[in-house]
């Protein structure tokens, strides 16, 4: 109890120091003032802590990173995470030190919160952009979203976009960081599942994407499995992002036709190397399976190679061969051609031990960290060294494709010790490297080597914490930028086990903060992520995120970024007949539609236009029509629009879902659907 009677013994100093704070801050409200007043009051406080923390079996420990993640109401957390929702098609939106879950942003699922695809033509609009391409009849209502990633400017996250991308369907999507909506969804129309992505360049010029599982080009392209070697591909696709318009522009983006391999995950060269990209690959073996066939089933087929490839990309140079029109068109993506890919000098490859998944890119790129699944080393390659091969021509030898190998001691720096099962890796500001170790469940702080840290205990593993359990990522303030942050990591635990009070066989994922600012790595707290599986997370500082509170204009339309010439306004709402189709321009503010009654007639196309014309912060109003399906959010100044036949004749409210006033009850109105014939 030592431990607790010294850190209780600052806590009046903490309290005294806390006071003017409040005092100052809290004048303009009675209530907060009130509830200020009682906290510095209570002049007992030191005494009854430590009664709590006895009395709730807290150690020492226990009561310090309490203190470390506890935010005080009212008062705003450092940094943000962006953590993928995996099979939810959303990301989640978290604050840290506290772990509060801020928002789910809808991305590639209904959303009714949000009014994400439940009615605007808006949302329905922007995820209707990733249907399957050619006519393919399917509606696709759920992605896998592995990998966000934020924009960059020089390397470092300037807090204006986020990408995601989906596993399963191989989508990128792309969110507006001002108003934290989705504004874009791609079909990549070549392949159909992906998994190298979303990882920009350092100044956001493409956003890349790799194929995982390899099929023919284009996927909906027929080949059997005996003819994998021929008809099958991967393919790496660089999507030019506008920056000013706030979207990708297929028209400017190019893939890299690839031998079938199943290629995984990627990051960019920074910095010393800026202008490169590195992607990890499986299935060098090009194992195809068949276990039902008596053949050796894929983890079998694909393990069989002590080494698969890491892809090496000169991505600036292959713009220039796609600029100068040496890529062939597929469904309207520009290809470059494997041979060509090889002729120009824009793919080379590296071995890389045991099934790798991870590469990871270190602050000043000096140094590329790849993972095997199956090894217990880290591999690190040096760019200098990779620069030197190629110029050189320092080969061990092809691939089956032809695409040149580099010779592994030439381009090796180092192989780090570090445990059974190394995945991913991110940086602090101090030199050091953090592993997660899946096999081992745990996370691996090691040294990095000059330049980049030079000590006796460079290219060693310093501190190594268990987890709970089997960590897949792991995320550290900023860690993949050339700037990291040091000060928090969180390890992204794919297994909770009995972490948490059990809710049923399907257990939470454990997401735990990790205090990584002192000599030691302390463990925080828990978050359960009871939603999607989380894969990839990124941590941005809380200050780089310039979100809008309202909407900056009454009528706004989040789709186009700008005023609606649709928008209904206060004193312009009307119903309009026009044939068989009836639009409405409809007000909404606390506490009435404007109009509030409208009549149509059985099979009349409706269209609606609200405006929410509110300017206060959180002033959000909801739509909903019983029986037709719809659900809109209305944020203060936003426009949206929906459309549908009103084919069910009856009587059918109207109301507002989010509760607005005291007088939100009241907030609805009638759709009146008169039959075609009255019934007899
Ligand atoms: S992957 Cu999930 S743990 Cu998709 Cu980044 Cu490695
Ligand atoms: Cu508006 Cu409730």
């Amino acid at each position: 109890m030592k431990g607790i009677k010294r850190l209780l013994a600052l806590l009046p100093v903490f309290l005294l120091a806390m006071a003017p704070v409040c005092f100052t801050s809290c004048k303009n409200s009675g209530s907060e003032k009130e509830a200020g007043d009682q906290g510095t009051a209570a002049v007992d406080i030191p005494a009854s802590v430590e009664e709590i923390a006895v009395a709730r079996g807290l150690s020492p420990k226990d009561v310090i990173a309490a203190l470390k993640t506890y935010i005080p109401s009212g008062k705003y957390d450092d940094y943000v995470m962006f953590a993928s929702g995996g099979h939810s098609g959303q990301v989640f939106v978290i604050g840290v030190p506290s772990m509060r879950l801020l928002k789910a942003i809808a991305v590639f699922t209904p959303e009714p919160w949000q009014g994400w695809a439940t009615g605007s033509l808006e949302s329905q609009e922007i995820l209707s952009q990733g249907d399957m391409p050619r006519g393919i009849n399917k509606k696709l209502t759920w992605a896998d979203v592995h990998h966000p990633s934020l924009s960059e400017t020089n390397g470092d996250y300037d807090g204006q976009f986020l990408f995601v991308n989906d596993k399963a369907n191989a989508r990128v999507a792309v969110i507006d960081l001002r108003d934290f909506e989705t504004k874009q969804i791609i079909k990549n129309p070549n392949t159909i599942s992906d998994h190298g992505a979303s990882f920009v360049t350092p100044n956001t010029e493409y956003v890349i994407e790799t194929t995982q599982y390899s099929a023919p080009l284009p996927f909906d392209e027929y080949a059997g499995m005996d003819e994998y070697k021929e008809k099958y591909r991967g393919l790496i696709t660089f999507h030019k992002f506008d920056r000013e318009k706030g979207r990708i522009d297929e028209s400017q983006s190019f893939s890299i036709e690839l031998p079938p391999y199943w290629q995984d995950l990627c990051d960019a060269g920074k910095k010393v190397s800026e202008g490169w990209a590195f992607c990890n690959s499986i299935n060098s073996e090009m194992a195809t399976g068949g276990i039902n066939e008596g053949n050796p089933p894929y983890e079998a087929g694909i393990s069989q190679k002590e080494a698969d490839y890491l892809h090496v990309f000169n991505w600036k140079k292959a713009e220039e061969v796609y600029k100068q029109g040496k890529a062939k068109k597929l469904n309207g993506m520009s290809i470059i051609p494997l041979d060509t890919a090889i002729a120009e000098g824009l793919l080379y490859f590296m071995t890389v031990p045991k099934s790798p998944h991870g590469v990871d890119v270190s602050p000043n790129g000096n140094f590329i960290v790849a993972s095997g699944k199956l090894d217990t080393h880290a591999t690190v390659y040096s760019f200098e060294k990779i620069m030197d091969a190629i110029k050189n021509n320092k080969v061990e030898g092809k691939d089956a494709f032809g695409v040149p190998i580099l010779n592994f001691s030439d381009v090796m720096e180092k192989q780090v010790e570090i445990g059974l099962g190394p995945l991913h890796t991110q940086f602090d500001n101090a030199g050091n490297a953090y592993t997660s170790v899946f096999v081992e469940s745990t996370l691996a702080k090691w040294k990095l080597g000059p330049p980049d840290y030079d000590g006796p205990d460079a290219w060693t593993v310093v501190e190594k914490m268990p987890v709970q359990y089997n960590i897949g990522h792991v995320v550290c303030a900023e860690g993949d930028t050339v700037a990291p942050d040091g000060k928090y990591c969180v390890a992204l635990n794919k297994w909770s086990i009995d972490r948490f009070l059990p809710v049923g066989p399907l257990h939470p994922q454990n997401f735990q903060l990790i205090d990584i600012s002192g000599k030691n790595m302390q463990l925080l707290y828990d978050m359960p992520i009871g939603v999607g599986e989380p894969h990839y997370v990124q941590m941005i500082k809380a200050d780089k995120l310039k979100p809008w509170i309202v909407y900056p204009e009454v009528g706004f339309n989040p789709m186009t970024m700008s005023v609606d010439p649709e928008a209904a306004s206060v004193g312009n709402e009307r119903i309009v007949r026009n044939g068989d189709t009836v639009e409405v321009w409809m007000s909404v503010i606390r506490s009435h539609f404007n109009p509030e009654h409208i009549s149509v007639k059985e099979g009349d196309k409706v269209i609606m236009h609200l405006t929410n014309v509110e300017r206060a912060r959180d002033a959000t109003h909801g739509f909903a029509i019983d029986g037709y399906n719809v659900n809109l959010s209305l944020e203060p100044g936003e426009s949206s629009t929906v459309e549908f036949t009103a084919d069910k004749p009856g009587v059918y409210p109207f109301y507002c879902t989010e509760f607005c006033s005291a007088l939100h009850l009241e907030m609805m109105g009638y759709l009146l659907v008169q039959p075609k014939q009255p019934k007899s």
